[in-house]
């Protein structure tokens, strides 16, 4: 018999060290932890009682098979435009209607374009906008190369890559090839013929109907599973049972995809944001998820695909067939012309170990990634109504910033649409609205890392109360609260705190019946009364969130030490105190925030340092509730 896995072995190794971090932080212990040298030579089995279940052995099993040797990554600096660079992610069908009929659409998008030329944004990501049934709103795409009817046509597309370009703006598209709509041509070829060529394409298996080949749960309720009577066949789908998962194992999959992302970077797009793209290689053998990993993280199955055993070849060979342009010198940079399109990871699971794997520049796979453990406090989940502690984003922050080396790099990111909105999570009292507005602005423009907004946080949006499940869309609330229900649960109370639809309301541009979104009725209703907090409203206003956006935006433009300094924390280990100094050649500048609703005496003495742009205009002995400050300091 061998030795058992300890905590430490676990830990020395980053998948292992993430894997068991995240189950830790499910059942609300921090993995400060694990740090503890006693506790580091504990038998891992001991994870099994500390989240209160037995089944020690199957768990070591499932973790023991996550611990593949990794080439460490050990790159060189990016010095990549994208590091500097502001990121804005739009959801288009509720940024801008151009013709009544209620949805946002590529035309809106363009007659828009100046307000984020105006806020000095750099970089627009669109959320789908390929030819789509709408199951997951454009999430299951039915051509790739089309667009979907409702938001517009291919001239349109081309319309706006030559809009952003000619403002200096770049553009990235979601690419979804996890799975395809069950619409896509590829899927319906499967169904005509299974054992042919599409049959392949796709996670199809035997068997009987009334028995899925295995026990995982899809992240929209019920069996990763669907029975297909005409092909007596089951399909895989992790997300709805409209979305079936691609086989990646299959080089001509892998072929498309890549032919896709071409294609689009011939008509001028600059990148991609690939969504919930660590899930693309499965375990072999499609092998029944661990009972208490299920139990713990919600999904059952989870730990047999989110990092599996060829998703690092997969994406590096994407890198290379799909995102690199053969018509232009390496190293090139220029709107449309990156040598290399820029590449974003939606990674659902992954921590900052992991991550580094995907994207230290000596791996030659992604650009960047999007985690989520900083999104909710330890021992939540999404769907819990509570207040999100700023202190567990702070901790965060700096444990991540901490394990970087030369060749890696974050996205900074609090917002976007699969998540509420972070001023309701963190505190929904109107008074403190603007305040917290602001000082989530600071944070992500001053931090080091790359921010992505998301539409609306410039005019500090906040969740809506709706009313009714009949006012909601989206299709993972709707499923959820059926599940709930028929349970018999409270099920709008189960979906209402962690809607996908707070942030998908229209985009509020002026103070109007259709709020300049629409001269029709909007797809899905907003329900907001508050004045001040329109795109218009903000304008007007010298003190709003909006121009304190720009006014944040123009000075990390002009102020390298902003994006490219080093970062030094200040007093880490004080509660509701979050200050770092930026410094870069003769260039120093201090950020102090209070992360409470209270007053918080002041710490840090630095005779040297003078407010540039704050809620106050003095570093005084004592900070307001929920205070931000950049200030000028010396050097050291
Ligand atoms: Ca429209």
């Amino acid at each position: 018999m061998t030795k058992p896995l300890t905590f430490g072995e676990a830990y020395a190794h980053p998948v292992g060290r993430d894997a068991v971090d995240q189950l830790l932080r499910a059942v609300g212990i921090s993995s400060k932890w694990v740090d503890n040298p006693v506790v580091s030579r504990l038998p891992l089995s001991w994870l099994a009682r500390l989240t209160g279940r037995e089944q020690g052995a199957e768990l070591l099993a499932s973790i023991e098979a996550l611990l593949a040797p990794q080439r460490p990554g050990d790159g060189e600096p990016a010095n990549a435009w994208w590091q500097e660079a502001v990121f804005y992610q739009v959801y288009p069908r509720s940024f801008a209607d151009s013709n009544g009929d209620g949805i946002g659409d590529l035309t809106g998008i363009i007659e828009h374009l100046d307000h984020l030329v105006d806020l000095g944004v750099d970089c627009l990501w669109l959320s789908p906008i390929f030819a789509s049934p709408n199951k997951d709103m454009g999430y299951d795409i039915s051509d790739y190369r089309d667009i979907m009817t409702e938001m517009g046509t291919l001239a349109d597309a081309d319309r706006l890559i030559a809009a952003c370009h000619e403002r200096g703006l770049r553009l990235i598209l979601d690419l979804v090839v996890n799975h395809t709509s069950d619409q896509h041509p590829w899927f319906q070829a499967a169904l005509a013929d299974p054992d042919g060529e599409y049959g392949n394409y796709y996670v199809l298996r035997d068997g009987e109907p009334d028995t899925p080949p295995n026990n995982w749960i899809s992240f929209f309720s019920g069996p990763t599973w669907r029975w297909f009577p005409e092909i007596n066949r089951w399909g895989l789908h992790l997300f709805a049972a409209e979305q079936l998962d691609l086989n990646w194992e299959n080089p001509a999959v892998r072929r498309e995809v890549a032919e896709v992302a071409q294609w689009w970077l011939a008509r001028g797009v600059d990148g991609f944001r690939l969504d919930v793209i660590n899930f693309i290689s499965k375990r072999d053998g499609l092998p029944d998820g661990n009972q208490l990993i299920g139990q713990t993280m919600g999904f059952r199955g989870v730990e047999q695909y989110f990092h599996g055993p060829h998703v690092h070849n997969y994406l590096a060979e994407l890198r290379r067939d799909g995102f690199t342009r053969a018509d232009v010198a390496p190293g090139t940079e220029g709107l449309g012309e990156d040598a290399t399109a820029f590449m974003v990871g939606e990674m659902p699971g992954i921590g900052m170990e992991t991550g580094k794997l995907f994207t230290n520049t000596g791996r030659g796979e992604l650009d960047l990634i999007f985690g989520f453990d900083h999104l909710e406090t330890p021992g939540h989940v999404r769907w819990d109504d509570y207040r999100y502690d700023l202190n567990r984003l702070k901790d965060y922050l700096i444990d991540y910033q901490s394990r970087l080396g030369p060749g890696d790099w974050l996205s900074l990111f609090f917002e976007n649409h699969d998540n509420p909105r972070m001023i309701s999570k963190i505190n929904p009292e109107p008074r403190w609205r603007s305040h917290l507005g602001k000082l989530l602005a600071t944070l992500q423009l001053t931090m080091r890392g790359t921010p992505f907004l998301y539409q609306g946080q410039e005019i500090a949006a906040i969740n809506q109360d709706f009313p009714t499940i009949d006012e909601m869309r989206d299709v993972e609330s709707l499923n959820r609260y059926a599940e709930l229900t028929a349970a018999g649960k409270d099920g709008f109370a189960g979906v209402i705190a962690g809607s996908r639809d707070h942030a998908r309301t229209p985009m509020r541009w002026e103070d109007s019946p259709g709020l300049g979104f629409t001269t029709g009725q909007p797809w899905l209703a907003g329900h907001e009364t508050s004045a001040g907090f329109t795109v218009a409203e903000q304008r007007a206003d010298e003190h709003s969130v909006l121009n304190w956006y720009r006014l944040l935006i123009q000075l990390r433009r002009a102020n390298p030490a902003l994006t490219k300094g080093s970062i030094d924390f200040v007093d880490p280990g004080r509660k509701n105190y979050f200050a770092w100094y930026r410094r870069l050649g003769e260039e120093a500048w201090l950020i102090e925030l209070n992360l409470s609703d209270r007053e918080l005496k002041r710490p840090l003495t630095d005779a040297t340092a003078t407010v540039v742009l704050g809620t106050a205009a003095k570093r005084a002995a004592t900070m307001a509730p929920y205070e931000a400050l950049v200030c000028r300091a010396a050097k050291s």
